[in-house]
């Protein structure tokens, strides 16, 4: 029989994408979602295979939790719910001390006591922070620069000393810039390609903020979501904290010329004063996913973005 797979924050951007995959594997998928940022309508897809099952729960509520680990003996846990607003982590640190490492750091002890082996955790490269040397590599020392950033070390550092003592085997996944369809393009925080295709579909103009020569590593949420998977699914795994990233960096620049083919009667952009706090560049190094998966972000940033912004 199929196994059985447990996946947090499935209601929310990468989550909904990431069931999509695993039910396409022909793996059973239990969805866990507060729906705190998540939608339901993100399961919409998911909802109408006979291989999910949906729990509307907070993945830090451990009595539910372990019902529902009692209940399915997962073969593994792809944990990706979180806080996932940076302005709102230094608003509330309380709040992502519980969302982004209390809820990691119970479900890790979950997987231990009822057996489940694997764990993939939704990291950032966030975790980087001002580190000064382009690419970044999964060899240097972080330097966290806000609490969600230090909340997403945290637990990575407590999963891979469970790792270290217990064998379980723990995946931490360091997203870049993720975009794609579904993400929500509601806040001025928001990522910003979710804003300006929302913008861009409204025939408003986008606002620029610096002189728009940043550069971002921009990897499509269905690599994501395989990255997921594969993470989940592979044989042959090895703990550690792993970039899922492209190795290529985009201007905003870039993204405007882009959008103006896509969407030639759009008004021009607006630039604004730099973000406080912003960073000029972010670029990983893909390397050692590709070698522990044979994983590689494989999408061309032109044909996402097309996708993204002349989907219905
Ligand atoms: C932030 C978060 C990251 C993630 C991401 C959302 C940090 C260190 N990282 O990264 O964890 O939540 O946001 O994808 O805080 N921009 C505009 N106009 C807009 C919106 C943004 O010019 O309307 C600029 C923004 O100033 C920045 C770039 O676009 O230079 C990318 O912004 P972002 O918020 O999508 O992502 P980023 O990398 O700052």
């Amino acid at each position: 029989m199929a196994q059985t797979y447990l996946v947090t924050g499935a209601a929310g951007f990468i989550g909904s994408h990431s069931v999509e995959w695993l039910l396409e594997r022909g793996c059973r998928v239990v969805g866990v979602d507060n729906l705190r940022t998540g939608h339901l309508e993100n399961l919409a897809v998911a909802r109408l295979s006979p291989h999910f099952e949906w729990a509307l729960a907070d993945a830090g509520d451990e009595t539910t939790m372990r019902a529902l680990f009692e209940q399915h003996r997962f073969a593994g846990v792809l944990h990706l719910a979180a806080l996932v607003s940076v302005p709102e982590s230094f608003r509330d640190p309380a709040l992502n001390y519980r969302l982004n490492l209390a809820t990691a750091d119970g479900l890790a002890r979950l997987c231990l006591e009822f057996e489940c082996k694997r764990l993939v955790f939704a990291s950032s490269a966030a975790v980087y922070g001002t580190t000064a040397a382009l690419p970044n590599r999964e060899s240097v020392t972080p330097q966290p620069q806000s609490p969600y950033a230090a909340a997403k070390l945290a637990a990575e550092v407590m999963l891979l000393g469970y790792a270290a003592s217990y064998g379980l085997e723990a995946v931490c996944l360091r997203y870049f810039n993720v975009y794609g369809p579904r993400q929500d393009p509601g806040s001025p925080y928001s990522g910003v390609l979710s804003i300006f295709t929302d913008r861009f579909r409204r025939g408003l103009p986008v606002t620029v903020y610096g002189d728009g020569e940043q550069t971002r590593d921009f990897v499509s949420v269905r690599d994501v979501a395989r990255a997921n998977g594969e993470a989940l699914l592979a044989t042959e795994i090895v703990s550690g904290r792993y970039n899922v990233c492209t190795g290529r960096a985009v201007s905003l620049n870039r993204v405007l010329a882009i959008y103006r083919e896509l969407f030639p009667g759009a008004p021009p952009a607006e630039y604004a004063a730099a973000r406080i706090g912003d960073i000029r560049h972010s670029l990983g190094d893909p390397a050692l996913l590709r070698d522990m998966l044979r994983f590689d972000a494989r999408t061309p940033f032109t044909q996402g973005l097309r996708e993204l912004a002349l989907e219905n």
